[in-house]
């Protein structure tokens, strides 16, 4: 039954299709339920939300991503899967952010770097790690490396966690760990940095504190670098 209603979930974040309302890209799916009302019905059969963001929307997306580098499908086919991926998300948010408790662990801002619009992959880390008990101030797409630092220090944040999915792009998180060099704040905030084209060796050529492969990782990345930063 579980395993149904994820599979229907990958199928649907493939289709592209939000709720019952919208057609899907290959054929006519108005009527049958969305990703929004089957991440609903999976919320009400028991199914875990971990379970549902990474075998039911990430897996979908990854699945739209082979299709694009395939040459299947295009931007705009990737553009509707994110916007069904988001609609999901919108249902689990208030289960994960009602999980975690208080976001007494920390606080952590996540941003996409400056020039990347890419958000679905940080969308998912800041609700798991609101899920988990972090407080998350999510600061969007594209943002310049001085506005993260900034807002790190006027919210005396423990962490700031970067996602960039350009080659292009992930540069710019070397810019963040510089500022915050620059300004003497990297004793006290960590950085955390994630999105496909990074990995441990980019994260430690650029002095970034972790990097983390999937939103797991993630938790228990912030988790770790809170405990040996101690209390502030
Ligand atoms: C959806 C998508 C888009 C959508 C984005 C919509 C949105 N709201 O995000 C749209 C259509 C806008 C788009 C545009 C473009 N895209 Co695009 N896009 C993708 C696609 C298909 C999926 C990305 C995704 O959402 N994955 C699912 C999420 C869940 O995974 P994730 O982001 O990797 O996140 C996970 C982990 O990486 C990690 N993580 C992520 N962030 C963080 C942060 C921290 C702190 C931690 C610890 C972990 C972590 O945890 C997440 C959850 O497990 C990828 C293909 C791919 N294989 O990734 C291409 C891809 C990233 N895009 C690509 C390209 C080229 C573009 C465009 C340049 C296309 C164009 N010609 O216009 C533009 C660039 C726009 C810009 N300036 O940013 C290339 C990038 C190549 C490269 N390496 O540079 C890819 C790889 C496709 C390809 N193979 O060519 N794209």
């Amino acid at each position: 039954m579980g395993d149904k209603i994820i599979e229907r979930i990958v199928e649907n974040v493939l289709q592209g299709r939000r709720n019952k309302d919208d057609e899907g890209i290959e054929e006519d799916y108005i009527g049958e339920p969305g990703v929004a009302e089957l991440v609903q019905e999976a919320l009400d059969n028991g199914i875990d939300t971990n379970t549902i963001l990474l075998e039911g929307l990430s897996k979908g997306m990854e699945q739209v991503g082979e299709k694009y580098e395939t040459g299947e499908y295009f931007i705009p086919d990737m553009l509707t899967a994110a916007e069904a991926v988001e609609a999901g998300m919108t249902v689990m948010e208030p289960h994960l952010a009602s999980e975690g408790g208080s976001g007494g662990k920390g606080k952590v801002i996540m941003a996409t770097v400056e020039k990347d619009l890419h958000d679905i992959g940080k969308n998912l880390v800041s609700i798991m790690l609101k899920g988990a008990g972090f407080n998350v101030v999510d600061m969007g797409i594209d943002v310049p490396a001085a506005r993260i630092v900034e807002a790190a220090e006027e919210e005396n944040a423990d962490l700031i966690g970067l996602s960039a999915l350009l080659n292009t792009t992930m540069t710019n998180m070397e810019d963040v760990v510089k500022e915050l060099d620059k300004k003497g704040l990297h004793d006290k905030v960590k950085v955390i940095i994630g999105g496909a084209p990074t990995s441990d060796d980019f994260a430690a050529e650029i002095g970034a504190d972790g990097y983390g492969k999937d939103a797991f990782a993630a938790i228990r990345i912030a988790e770790n670098l809170i405990q040996a930063g101690g209390t502030k």
